[in-house]
């Protein structure tokens, strides 16, 4: 008898928002991932030519539920969403992008002096669960209105004496009249797994991740290149952490070297003020487009 041996045909299910705010950093992530679907995307589902990934198109608050129930594998959603809907499955990883908060807010002219005054009061919110177990652990009895839109105007038209919605700049709480009291959760967009793919999907998923990584990786480092004169190379050095240690090479210039490193964002500037102290000259700082380590 001859056996076929047949191609692998899994596919990892990717659910991530149809359109709104997440979108269109979800599937810039994956194109920095080498996964390209722009085909597909006025379609409720793509497939990518270069990797065995299918990509449903969804409304963000449908997400947790289709990958609990496996009909998605994994999904691109906001924290706020898989606290709110709690359902049985796992955050995997931070996106990095649609960084937001969680918070109630008051009118302006109010004096806000903690959560207890909170106490016995109405907040309108479209994150109930959250809102309840804030309040709940928090020992405070409020009542909670639901609505699902425009929340930031309930205090204004006197339907409730707070609001719990999501904040980024900041503004929306502004033109309403409204000041941010308590930030009940920092969010941003993560990966959610189903809690039972197989193995197949499992190294499929592996090697997104691994992409993912590296994505995120070369966006919080830049690559540094500057120009030191021999007697300071040490000292220079000594400043730049480097993947294993920062590269030498010589100039054509008598007596000075060329130095390139990688540098976290984070301390960035602090390092480049000190190699200036130290004698570097002509620094150059350049993105890095991916970061395997
Ligand atoms: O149609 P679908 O149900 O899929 O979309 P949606 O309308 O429910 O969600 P959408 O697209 O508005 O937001 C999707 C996700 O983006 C949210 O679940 C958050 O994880 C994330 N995100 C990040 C935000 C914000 N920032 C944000 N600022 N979601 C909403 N806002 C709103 C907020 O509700 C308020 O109305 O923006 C306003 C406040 O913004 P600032 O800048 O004025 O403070
Ligand atoms: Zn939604």
């Amino acid at each position: 008898m001859t056996m076929i041996k047949t191609e692998n045909t899994t596919k990892l299910k990717l659910a991530i928002q149809k359109s709104g705010r997440l979108h269109d950093d979800s599937i810039k992530l994956l194109k920095e991932c080498g996964i390209d679907i722009s085909n597909g995307v006025n379609k409720l589902k793509a497939e990518a030519a270069n990797f065995p990934i299918e990509v449903f198109f969804l409304r963000d608050d449908d997400i947790p539920q289709y990958v609990e129930d496996g009909v998605a594998d994994i999904g691109f959603v906001g924290e706020n969403v898989v606290f709110e809907k709690q359902k049985k499955l796992e955050i995997t990883e931070k996106l990095g992008f649609g960084k937001c908060r969680l918070s109630i807010a008051v009118q302006r002219n109010e004096q806000y002096t903690g959560i207890q005054f909170l106490e016995g009061k109405k907040i309108a919110t479209s994150y109930p669960v959250i809102v309840a177990d804030f309040l709940k652990s928090n020992n405070v009895n409020a009542e909670i209105h639901e609505i699902s839109g425009s929340v930031e105007i309930a205090p204004g038209i006197g339907l409730a004496d707070a609001i719990c919605d999501l904040v980024s700049s900041g503004s929306t709480l502004f033109m309403n009249g409204l000041k941010e009291a308590e930030v009940i959760l920092q969010s941003q967009a993560v990966l959610i797994k189903n809690n039972e793919i197989d193995a197949d999907k499992t190294i499929l998923l592996e090697r997104l991740l691994f992409r993912i990584q590296s994505v995120k990786k070369a966006k919080n480092n830049k690559y540094i290149l500057l120009n030191a004169p021999n007697d300071k190379l040490q000292e220079i050095i000594g400043l730049l952490p480097g993947m294993k240690s920062p590269t030498v090479l010589p100039l054509a210039e008598e007596g000075w070297s060329s130095v390139h490193s990688v540098l976290n964002e984070n301390e960035f500037w602090d390092i480049i003020e000190q190699l200036k102290a130290a004698g570097a000259q002509g620094i150059l700082v350049v993105p890095i487009e991916k970061m395997i380590i």
